[in-house]
């Protein structure tokens, strides 16, 4: 990660402080610090300060001491002694600190001991806001991740056929992501076959591909610690009776394209949400999408923004990147569900993920 961007990060994140009038804020969760740092590490602590020309602190332990040191731009590294939340409390109280803010995702633990020394204040969303909108650098490695992921599904595409395995899909997948260059596969790849294909998120099992089956495969890449997320379902050939299968992948297929195009700036979550849902539900499926449209993607696999009904305060807004993936299960005929990334532009939206979303009988 460049110093510039996780400079820029954190002075976001001061300006937001300074606005709110929080002195100081510590970050315990690990992609924040990663985020507003650059630190890859597993253990460290990150003290924001709200005020003006006051230093930011970032503790970690004597593991981590040369790689802090490389990967930490933006702050003063101290490395904690024995036990790093007593070592870190001593140090804000020699700060003459008063007042500290958290994340609302403390430990109990850590939340009870600074509970004892300091007034507290816990923050919902702080760092994960601004994570919503990415920057260039961030841009890059997500179309990067998702570039990946189609490259690994177009090679092992010519061994998915009658009598393969689920879980042999999902290895060859995650065999090939590797080779790609994907140093994290973000999550347990999906491959439901058949009647399976109606759990949305059935794992990989021993089942064969038989003749007639909706197959959905879900799966995601990596770059840069970023991650890509995306579904497509494909329709194993020979069977007779597709008629059903096909009619709702049509359907599946509309919703998705519709919501794609239907993204604006300065419109709610919601209203994404609903566009896909009222296709779906026009069709007369609408009690087979039990879940949402969508969830931002990024340094995780979900994340805000989220893309559901319930989301009506949150706006739509530029370099946002986030999922759409309308789906239609039936239980004992099967699933489908079609998944794309998308990145929010002054105008509109392009999608980043680029696969056909044809029906493809294999
Ligand atoms: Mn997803």
């Amino acid at each position: 990660m460049l110093p510039e961007e996780t400079l820029s990060r954190a002075g976001k994140l001061k300006e937001w402080l300074k606005q709110r009038r929080v002195g100081a804020f510590l970050i315990t969760n690990l992609v924040n610090i990663k985020y507003l740092t650059g630190f890859s590490g597993s253990n460290g602590y990150l003290l924001v300060s709200g005020a003006a020309g006051e230093d930011n602190y970032f503790f970690t332990d004597f593991r981590y001491k040369e790689q802090s040191a490389t990967e930490v731009g933006s702050c003063d590294i101290i490395i904690t002694k024995k036990d790093p939340i007593r070592f870190i409390i001593n140090f804000i109280e020699k700060k003459k600190i008063k007042k500290i803010a958290f994340e609302d995702t403390i430990n109990y633990r850590t939340f009870e001991l600074f509970k004892k020394k300091f007034q507290v204040k816990a923050l919902r969303d702080a760092i994960e806001n601004i994570r919503m909108n990415k920057d260039t650098v961030e841009l890059r490695h997500i179309n990067r991740a998702a570039l990946r992921a189609e490259d690994a599904l177009n090679d092992i595409k010519p061994h998915i056929k009658k009598g393969v395995t689920e879980k042999a899909i999902s290895s060859m997948l995650a065999e090939r992501l590797t080779a790609k260059g994907v140093e994290k596969i973000p999550f347990e790849i999906i491959a439901a076959s058949g009647k399976r294909s109606s759990m949305p998120h059935a794992r990989a099992t021993d089942k064969a591909l038989e003749k007639g089956d909706l197959l959905i495969i879900d799966w995601g890449g990596e770059s840069g610690g970023y991650y890509s997320d995306m579904t497509r379902t494909f329709l194993i050939g020979g069977g007779n009776d597709s008629g059903k299968k096909k009619e709702i992948y049509d359907i599946v297929l509309k919703a998705n394209v519709r919501a794609r195009d239907s993204i604006k700036k300065g419109q709610s979550a919601s209203d994404v949400d609903r566009v896909a849902r009222a296709v779906i539900e026009d069709a007369g499926y609408g009690r087979y999408f039990g879940h949402s449209t969508g969830h931002g993607i990024g340094m995780e696999v979900h994340e805000r923004p989220y893309i559901s009904a319930m989301n009506r305060k949150q706006k739509i807004s530029e370099n946002m990147v986030f999922t759409i993936e309308p789906g239609i299960y039936i239980p004992d005929i099967g699933g489908v569900r079609i998944e794309d990334m998308v990145v929010v532009t002054s105008q509109s939206a392009e999608t980043v993920t680029n696969l056909s979303r044809e029906l493809e009988i294999l």
